[in-house]
C-alpha cells in the first residue's frame, strides 16, 4: 500500500490544528503508519529542504520550519500520496481548493501549514530521513475492507 510523508508545520501546531487534519485524513480512510511530534534541527531542515537551497525562500523557510515543534506522519492508502496533497490544497493558501486545509486555514506560502510528498518516490526517500524502520507500524484496521477495495 503506498505512504506518503506529512507534517503539520510549526505554524500549524501553534495553532492547535494537529488534531483538525489528523482528523481530516482519518476521515478520508487513511491509515496512521508513524508519528512523532518533535522539534526539527537544522541539519533535518537542510535536508530535506535540500532541493531549495539558492532560492529566495530557502532562508526563510528554513527558519520556519525548525521555529517550534512539528507533528511528523507517515499515512498510508491506495494513491494515498495524491490523496493527500488534495486534502491539504495547493502549496499557495490562495490557490487551494476550498475544503482543503490550506484553503480553510491558509493565506500565506511561507505559513501554509502542513508538508505532504509530492510522488510515490518522495515519499520514500522522506520516510526514510524523518524515521527509524521500527518507527513505522504495519497492523490491520478493524475496517480496512470497508475502506480499501
Ligand atoms: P511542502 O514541501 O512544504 O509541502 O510544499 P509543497 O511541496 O507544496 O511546495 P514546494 O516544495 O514547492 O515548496 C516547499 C515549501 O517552500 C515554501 N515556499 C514555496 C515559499 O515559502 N515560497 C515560495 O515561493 C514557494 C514556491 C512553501 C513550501
Amino acid at each position: 500500500m503506498e505512504k506518503t510523508f506529512v507534517i503539520v508545520k510549526p505554524d500549524g501546531v501553534q495553532r492547535g490544528l494537529i488534531g483538525e487534519i489528523i482528523a481530516r485524513l482519518e476521515r478520508r480512510g487513511l491509515k496512521m503508519s508513524a508519528a512523532k511530534f518533535m522539534q526539527v534541527s537544522q541539519e533535518l531542515a537542510e535536508t530535506h529542504y535540500g532541493i531549495h537551497k539558492g532560492k529566495p525562500f530557502y532562508e526563510g523557510l528554513i527558519k520556519y520550519i525548525t521555529s517550534a515543534p512539528v507533528m511528523a506522519m507517515v499515512w498510508e492508502g491506495p494513491n494515498a500520496v495524491a490523496a493527500v496533497r488534495q486534502t491539504m490544497g495547493a502549496t499557495r493558501p490562495t490557490e487551494a481548493a476550498p475544503g482543503s486545509v490550506r484553503h480553510d486555514f491558509g493565506l500565506e506560502v511561507g505559513r501554509n501549514i502542513t508538508h505532504a510528498s509530492d510522488s510515490p518516490e518522495n515519499g520514500e526517500l522522506e520516510i526514510k530521513l524523518w524515521f527509524k524502520p521500527e518507527e513505522l507500524v504495519e497492523w490491520g484496521r478493524a475496517n480496512d475492507e470497508w475502506i480499501f477495495e
